[in-house]
């Protein structure tokens, strides 16, 4: 660190700045017409949630229009958003499922 008294004649030490990535929040939006259990597996396979765990995010995500179902790096979550996606779209299912960043 450095001291740095130029202003107030005071030494007052600033921390060394360690750069830590910023992490996204991976978030599935409700519809209409998803089936609640395609979703509970969605979660299941991409997330490595229990049927427990999956089922209640499921719930959550149908009762109060989102949740977030994951904190990750960019690179993940971008990996995670297009697995979803893309087999959402594979079952002709309108889930959506978006990132993030975290503040
Ligand atoms: N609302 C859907 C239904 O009633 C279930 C659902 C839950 C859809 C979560 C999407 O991200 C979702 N069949």
């Amino acid at each position: 660190g450095s001291d740095d008294d130029s202003d107030t004649g005071l030494l007052t030490k600033t921390k060394p700045k360690t750069k830590r990535p910023p992490l996204y929040k991976v978030m599935l939006l409700n519809d209409d017409f998803t089936p609640m259990e395609f979703v509970v597996h969605v979660l299941e396979r991409f997330f490595g949630l229990n049927h427990a765990q999956a089922f209640e995010i499921m719930l959550t995500v149908h009762k109060k229009g989102l949740a977030v179902v994951g904190v990750f790096s960019h690179e993940i979550a971008e990996t995670k958003v297009a697995q979803v996606m893309d087999f959402a779209r594979r079952h002709q299912h309108p889930l959506q499922c978006t990132m993030e960043k975290e503040e």
